[in-house]
C-alpha cells in the first residue's frame, strides 16, 4: 500500500486523512464547517488506517476510571471487549484508576497489550468521582504516557464494545458526538447557561459526549490541565456546570476544535434506533442509577 516514505511523510499523511471518502456517505455530514471529518461506517478502509499506524509505530494508551461498586459491575466487560475489538492492530496499555487494585479482574491480554492499576480516593460525591478524572488523567500523562505512548483516549468504563473501534480513530485531537443530541436542532444542546460557570457558554458546534474523548498525548494533556483549572475555580466560586466534566469538555472543544470526530457509532446508545447507524462499535452499558448513586 505504501511506498518507501519516512515516518514523517507517513506522519502528514495521518493528519490530513487522505484515506477518508468524504463523499461515502449522502445520508450523513462527514465534514465540519472547519473541515475535519466525522468518521462513518463505509468512509475508511479499516486496512489501510491499521497498516499506516502500524508503519508508524503508533502506541495507544487508555485511561480507565473504575471506583467504587463501578469496578465490580462494568470493569471486566468493558476489559474483555476492548481486547475483542479497541485498537486491535496496535500496542494498547490499559490505565485502571481505582480505589480498590486488588479487585482488578485478571484478565488475559493480548501480545503487545498491558495493563496498569493506580490507585486513587474515592470521592464522596460521584460529581467529584467523574471530574476529577480530568486530574488524573493529566498526572499520568506527565509522568508515564508521555515517554511510551503517542496517543491517549479517556473513556467512561460503563460500555461495551461490540464491533471494531480501530485506528481509524486516532487523531491529533478527537472528539465524540453525542448520540443523544447529534441530531437535535443547536437550541437543545445542554450547555452550562450558567454566567458564573467556566463552562458557560452561549451557543456552540455540536454536543459532545465525555464517555469518549482523545488525541495524542500533547492535546490531551492540555485538554485535561484546561478542564481541570476550570472545575477548581468554579469549586472556589461555588458553581458547577451543569453536566460536571462534559460541561468543560465541551467549552474547551468549542474554543479549541477537535481535529476529528467521531459519529455515534463510537458510542451508541442501543435503545435508540436510527437508520444512519450500520454497525455499533461501543454502546453504552446499562446503567443503575438508582443503586449505584447512593452512597
Ligand atoms: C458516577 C455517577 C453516579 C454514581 C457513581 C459514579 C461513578 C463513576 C462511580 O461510582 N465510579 C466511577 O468509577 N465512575 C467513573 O466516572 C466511571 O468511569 C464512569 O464511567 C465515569 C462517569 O460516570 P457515569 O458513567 O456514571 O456518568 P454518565 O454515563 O452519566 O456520563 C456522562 O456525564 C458524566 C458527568 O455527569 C461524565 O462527563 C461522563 O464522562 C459522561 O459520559
Ligand atoms: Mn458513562
Amino acid at each position: 500500500y505504501w511506498p518507501k516514505d519516512n515516518g514523517e511523510d507517513m506522519r502528514h499523511l495521518v493528519n490530513i486523512d487522505i484515506t477518508l471518502k468524504y463523499g461515502a456517505r449522502g445520508d450523513v455530514r462527514t465534514i465540519t464547517p472547519w473541515k475535519a471529518p466525522i468518521i462513518w461506517e463505509g468512509m475508511f478502509d479499516q486496512h489501510i488506517y491499521d497498516q499506516m499506524h502500524i508503519h508508524l509505530k503508533s502506541t495507544v494508551a487508555v485511561t480507565v476510571f473504575a471506583v467504587g461498586r463501578y469496578l465490580d459491575v462494568y470493569l471486566r466487560k468493558f476489559l474483555t471487549s476492548a481486547e475483542e475489538y479497541f485498537m486491535v492492530a496496535l500496542p494498547v496499555k490499559y490505565y485502571i484508576f481505582t480505589d480498590t487494585p486488588e479487585k482488578v479482574p485478571d484478565i488475559e491480554l493480548a501480545p503487545q497489550r498491558s495493563l496498569k492499576v493506580i490507585q486513587v480516593e474515592k470521592h464522596s460525591r460521584w460529581q467529584d468521582i467523574s471530574m476529577m478524572r480530568m486530574q488524573s488523567i493529566s498526572e499520568i500523562i506527565e509522568s508515564e504516557i508521555r515517554h511510551n505512548y503517542r496517543y491517549v483516549f479517556c473513556l467512561d468504563v460503563d460500555q461495551e464494545f461490540k464491533g471494531r473501534f480501530g485506528s481509524e480513530a486516532l487523531g491529533d485531537s478527537v472528539a465524540m458526538l453525542h448520540a443523544l443530541y447529534y441530531k437535535r436542532p443547536k437550541h437543545k444542546y445542554t450547555y452550562d447557561k450558567n454566567p458564573k460557570s467556566r463552562a458557560y457558554m452561549k451557543t456552540g458546534d455540536y454536543y459532545y459526549h465525555a464517555a469518549v474523548f482523545g488525541g495524542t498525548w500533547e492535546n490531551v494533556k492540555n485538554l485535561t490541565d484546561a478542564c481541570f483549572e476550570n472545575i477548581l475555580a468554579d469549586k472556589l466560586n461555588n458553581v458547577e456546570a451543569l453536566w460536571h466534566d462534559e460541561s468543560h469538555l465541551n467549552k474547551y472543544f468549542y474554543l479549541h476544535k477537535p481535529t476529528k470526530l467521531l459519529s455515534p457509532e463510537y458510542c451508541w446508545y442501543e435503545k435508540l434506533s436510527d437508520k444512519n447507524i450500520r454497525i455499533t462499535r461501543l454502546v453504552w452499558a446499562t446503567k443503575y442509577y438508582n443503586s449505584l448513586r447512593e452512597p
